[in-house]
C-alpha cells in the first residue's frame, strides 16, 4: 500500500531544534543532504534579515528513513538544530505582554488563556519554516528524478514590481540572476529598488512584505483532480501557501486579474503541435498560460504558476498601538529582535512548500512503494496519453 505523502513539524523558535516527519516517500529515492542544506541556507539569506541568521547555520540531520543516502519506504525524520536555544531562560527570553498587531500574540493569548504572549509566539515564529523548507527539499527529490523543476523568486513589494517574464528556456539564467540578487529577484533593476525600499523601511523602523512567485516546469498533465474539492491541486497549493507564516493571499496564473477581463481575454486557446509531443503538455500547446497550468484543479501540462502575498513583518522597531495585556492600558507593542523584511526567505519557503504539494500530487497519481513502481506508472501513463 502506497501511503499518501504528508509531513508534520514540531519545535519552537528558541527550543533545542525544529523537526519534521515526512511519511509516504517511496523507497529508493536518492536524498542529497547538500541540496537540502543549500535550500536551508538560501532561506537564511536575503537583504533585511535580523541578527538571528548570523547566529544560526541551518543544517539538516536525518534521524530516520534513510539508508546509505536513499529512502527505504519508512517515515523520514529530520532535525534542524537551533543554536540560539534559550526557551526556558526567563531572563534571556522574557515574557511579552504588549501584543504586536499582526502577530499571533493577541489571538494566541486569548486562545490559550495566557497573558504571556511568548507561549504562542515561540511556535508561531517563522523560524519553523526551516523545517518546512527541509521537508519540501526532501520531497523534491522525487520531482528531480522526473525532470520537474521548481523556481521561486521575489516579484516585488510596495510600488516596485518586476515585469520580467519567466520561461523554461531561460531557467538556468534566471536561477543565476536570482541567486546573485540580494532579495532573490531575477531582475537586477528591481533588485536594487527593493534593496532601497527595505533600507528605507529599516531607517524608518518599519517593515516590508512583498510578492513571491513560484513556477513549476515539466509537470505531466493530470496531477490533482476535479472529482472532489479537496483533491483540486490549485486548492491544495493555495492551502499550502496560506499555511506559510505572514501570507495573506494566493493567486494561480492570472489570479485576481481574471475578474478584470472578459472570458475571451482570460482563457488560453488550445493548439496542437505534433512536433512537441515529447514535452510535458504532450503537444497540446497553449499560446498563453493565464490558467497558470491548472484547469479543473488538474495540471494541463503547462507550467504551474503560483503567486503569494506576504504581509510586512509584524514586529516593528517603532512599535504599533497596542495594550498592556494585564492592565488593558494603552501601550506601544513589544519589540523583539526581528527582520525588516523576510520576503526573500519567504520565496524559498514558498518554493519548497509548492514543491511538496506537487510531489504529493505526483505520488497520488503515480505512487507505489518503490521508485521503480512510480517510474513504471509514469511511463505507462505518458505512453497512453501520447497515443490520444
Ligand atoms: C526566523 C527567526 C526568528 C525571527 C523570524 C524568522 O528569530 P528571532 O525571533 O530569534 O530573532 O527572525 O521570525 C519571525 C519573522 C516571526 O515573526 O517570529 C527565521 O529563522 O526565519
Amino acid at each position: 500500500m502506497a501511503r499518501p505523502l504528508r509531513y508534520q513539524t514540531a519545535g519552537e523558535s528558541h527550543g533545542p531544534a525544529l523537526v519534521a516527519i515526512i511519511d509516504g516517500m517511496p523507497s529508493d529515492v536518492v536524498i542529497d543532504s547538500a541540496r537540502v542544506n543549500h535550500e536551508l541556507s538560501r532561506r537564511q539569506g536575503g537583504y533585511g534579515r535580523g541578527a538571528r541568521q548570523k547566529m544560526e547555520t541551518d543544517v539538516v540531520e536525518f534521524l530516520g528513513g534513510l539508508r546509505q543516502g536513499k529512502t527505504i519506504g519508512s517515515p523520514i525524520a529530520l532535525r534542524v538544530a537551533n543554536k540560539d536555544s534559550r526557551i526556558d531562560d526567563s531572563v534571556k527570553t522574557p515574557s511579552i505582554t504588549r501584543p504586536r498587531p499582526g502577530h499571533a500574540d493577541l489571538a494566541g493569548s486569548l486562545k490559550y488563556l495566557t497573558p504571556d504572549c511568548r507561549s504562542t509566539l515561540e511556535r508561531a515564529s517563522a523560524r519553523e519554516t526551516a523545517a518546512r523548507v527541509a521537508a519540501g527539499a526532501v520531497a523534491r527529490s522525487v520531482l528531480d528524478a522526473f525532470g520537474i523543476r521548481v523556481f521561486g523568486f521575489v516579484r516585488g513589494a510596495i510600488d516596485v514590481n518586476s515585469t520580467r517574464e519567466i520561461h523554461e528556456s531561460e531557467l538556468d539564467e534566471l536561477v543565476r540572476l536570482r541567486d546573485a540578487s540580494d532579495v532573490y529577484c531575477p531582475d537586477p533593476i528591481v533588485d536594487a529598488q527593493l534593496v532601497e525600499l527595505i533600507h528605507r523601511a529599516k531607517v524608518e523602523k518599519d517593515t516590508v512584505g512583498g510578492w513571491c512567485e513560484v513556477h513549476v516546469f515539466g509537470c505531466p498533465p493530470g496531477l490533482g483532480s476535479c472529482m472532489n474539492w479537496d483533491d483540486r491541486l490549485d486548492a491544495r497549493l493555495a492551502f499550502a501557501v496560506m499555511g506559510i507564516q505572514a501570507f495573506k493571499a494566493v493567486e494561480i496564473g492570472l489570479g485576481r486579474e481574471c475578474a478584470a477581463r472578459f472570458g475571451s481575454a482570460v482563457h488560453d486557446p488550445i493548439t496542437f503541435d505534433e512536433a512537441l509531443r515529447a514535452q510535458s503538455h504532450l503537444g497540446f500547446v497553449r499560446p498563453s498560460n493565464n490558467a497558470g497550468g491548472l484547469e479543473g484543479g488538474m495540471t494541463n501540462g503547462m507550467p504551474v504558476v503560483v503567486r503569494g502575498t506576504m504581509k510586512p513583518i509584524s514586529t516593528l522597531l517603532r512599535g504599533m498601538p497596542s495594550v498592556e495585556f494585564i492592565t488593558h492600558a494603552p501601550a506601544s507593542s513589544a519589540y523583539e529582535r526581528s527582520d525588516v523584511s523576510a520576503v526573500a526567505a519567504a520565496s524559498v519557503v514558498m518554493e519548497n512548500a509548492v514543491a511538496f504539494e506537487i510531489a504529493r500530487a505526483f505520488l497520488d497519481k503515480f505512487g507505489g512503494d518503490s521508485m521503480r513502481e512510480v517510474r513504471a506508472a509514469y511511463d505507462g501513463y505518458v505512453l497512453a496519453a501520447r497515443a490520444l
